[in-house]
């Protein structure tokens, strides 16, 4: 199966290598050909040959005699000797830097040949000390470019938070079901299973006009690079950012292809072990017993072949949901439209910029029963955080409103402090007065670990959840010190909620300590940390952690009716 892929990958280091040797032209391009062909053949390339043998591999257009006996050699053997051949003559770490718009193999060549390039970093060094632009056909323009290539290519090979992707997939998939000729399309790979990062988007679809599906994708507004397009697969990147892959595949092996490539990648070795012992065969292209068919039109044919209940894609990363699949143990997963409210939004009260009046209205269009107003407490001047006064003059105001209003609610909150010595920032007294409160660390000294501080809040009987746990930022920090598996265990013993908090850039607490918070008995708090109307959309991303913890309805607040969550907060407040 995975046979396609690593000759088609050959093919073309070959071709890469080849060119920067200055071989012949027409040599080069008969391994790029060979190399685009495999990459877009449906079928296995090992059942080609051991169902008709060389003559099956000869009669693929754009594979000839010479290509078809290299890949008869790679299937009996599992080596190609003309390819560890020119491999051994080329710098491999330097050949990378082809795939970088404005480096062909001539100029990589040139600075071997002329500078003594032999890797990455020697062509970077030679980049900035100016040596490249001074030789002959180079000049400061082209190095110019190649720096812009270059500093694209790393921002491209770096993970992107998956609220950043989210829009932009969501706009595709919408776009791309306009066309008549699509059938069924779906994100799959990491997309699909929610990771918290991914590193490229890969779009599957069924539909009558293979080309012309590709040809709608590559053209859509937003693409700022066409990668490839052929028939039934197309590569393109968004806002010079972010990758998409679409393939095509035949209507019969839609599910089957939807299940291999939203893997994970050890998910999928999970499931194949399975399936060998049950002499079964999956594949993209379906379930098979021997040489029969059995199954592939639908997902859910694979799971049931192999004695297993469907695994929702958030599940997919062997960690356990294999066994529990086959006992029947599967969580029922809390679901997307469980979802009745927002437990953590700013206002124009602090630093947010919706009125009361627009989150509430908010709240209605999305169907919410509510939405918690949390606005920062009045230690947080950076962040325009209420006097006691000025909150107290909030909460009257969202008591009138909630008077007015029939259907959603705001909850009367506040994201508070928690202090340098662990007390909070409002007393008792005001907290009280408060339908949901969030505690939360906003400052740190460098090396402090902060778990005493958290553990000391959540004894508060007016605190319901500890916002951000452990404080990180995906792209760009590790968070504050503490020992999270304290803070589950105190959460579990005082009745607090811990947060996932929603917003793309934090979703934390992550997935592994939500399960682990889950297993304990610990109640999640999802909210978005919005502070315009606009990031309201976020909520999904949290669901998507509380999925991917184990969580079921009865673990997450927000799937909660507002009269049950009132009930949990007072009994925290009784001790
Ligand atoms: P990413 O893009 O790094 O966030 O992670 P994924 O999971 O989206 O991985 P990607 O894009 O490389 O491939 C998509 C899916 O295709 C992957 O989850 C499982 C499947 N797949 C790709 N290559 C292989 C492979 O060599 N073996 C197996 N078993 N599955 C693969
Ligand atoms: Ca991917
Ligand atoms: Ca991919």
């Amino acid at each position: 199966m995975g046979k396609n892929k690593i000759l088609c990958e050959i093919f073309s280091q070959m071709a890469d290598a080849l060119d920067f040797l200055g071989e012949n032209p027409f040599k080069i391009s008969a391994y790029r050909k060979a190399s685009r062909v495999l990459e877009d053949y449906p079928t296995d390339i090992e059942e080609v040959y051991r169902g008709g043998g060389i003559t099956a591999l000869t009669s693929i257009p754009g594979i000839g005699a010479a290509m078809a006996k290299k890949i008869v050699e790679f299937l009996e053997t599992g080596r190609m000797h003309k390819y560890e051949e020119v491999i051994s003559q080329v710098p491999q770490d330097l050949l990378r830097l082809i795939d970088v718009q404005g480096i062909g193999p001539k100029t990589l060549k040139l600075a071997y040949d002329q500078l003594g390039v032999r890797s990455i970093q020697d062509f970077k060094r030679v980049l900035d000390d100016g040596s490249l632009a001074k030789l002959p056909g180079m000049g400061n323009k082209k190095v110019d470019n190649i720096k812009k290539g270059l500093e694209l290519y790393e921002k491209m090979s770096e993970r992107i938070p998956l609220g950043l992707a989210f829009p932009i997939v969501q706009e595709t998939l919408r776009q791309m079901k306009q066309l008549s000729q699509v059938r069924s399309i779906s994100a799959c790979g990491s997309f699909r299973r929610m990771k918290e990062t991914i590193g490229d988007v890969d779009i599957l679809c069924t539909g009558d006009n293979g080309r012309k599906i590709i040809d709608h994708f590559v053209h859509l507004p937003g693409v700022t690079r066409i990668l490839a397009a052929g028939d039934t697969k197309g590569s393109v990147i968004f806002n010079d950012r972010y990758q998409v892959d679409l393939r095509v595949v035949p209507v019969e092996s839609y599910g089957a292809a939807l299940q291999y490539f939203t893997g994970s990648k050890q998910h999928n070795i999970h499931l194949r072990t399975i399936a060998k012992a049950l002499e079964l065969k999956i594949s993209e292209y379906g379930v098979f017993r021997g040489q029969q068919r059995v199954g592939g039109q639908d997902e859910k044919d694979i799971y049931g072949a192999l004695g297993l209940q469907w695994i929702p894609p958030e599940l997919r990363e062997d960690l356990g949901e294999v066994e529990a699949a086959a006992a029947d143990r599967l969580p029922q997963l809390i679901q997307y439209e469980d979802i009745k409210g927002d437990l953590h939004v700013h206002s124009k009260y602090s630093d947010g910029t919706g009125t009361l009046e627009e989150l509430l209205a908010e709240a209605q269009r999305r169907g919410y029963q509510y939405i918690a107003v949390c606005d920062h407490s009045r230690s947080a001047r950076y962040a325009r955080g209420l006097e006691v006064e000025k909150l107290l003059e909030k909460v009257e105001r969202i008591e009138k409103l909630n008077r007015d209003s029939s259907g959603a609610r705001l909850l009367a909150g506040t994201e508070v402090d928690i202090l340098p010595d662990g007390s909070l920032d409002y007393p008792d007294e005001v907290l009280k007065r408060l339908e949901f409160v969030v505690a939360a660390i906003h400052s740190w000294r460098k090396e402090e670990d902060v778990t005493g501080r958290i553990l000391k809040a959540m004894e508060n009987p007016y605190v319901h959840a500890i916002a951000h746990p452990t404080g990180r930022l995906i792209s760009t920090r590790e968070g504050y010190r503490v020992d999270v598996d304290r803070v589950i265990e105190r959460a579990a013993q005082t009745g607090t909620a811990l947060e996932i908090n929603a917003y793309y850039d934090r979703l934390d607490l992550n997935d592994t300590y939500v399960r682990r918070a889950k297993e304990l008995g610990v109640k999640v708090a999802i909210g978005t940390d919005a502070h315009n109307i606009g990031q309201l959309w976020m909520i999904v991303l949290g669901v998507g952690v509380a999925r991917r913890g184990w969580c079921d309805p009865s673990d997450v607040l927000n799937a909660w009716d507002y009269e049950q969550i009132i009930e949990w907060t007072r009994q925290k407040g009784s001790g």
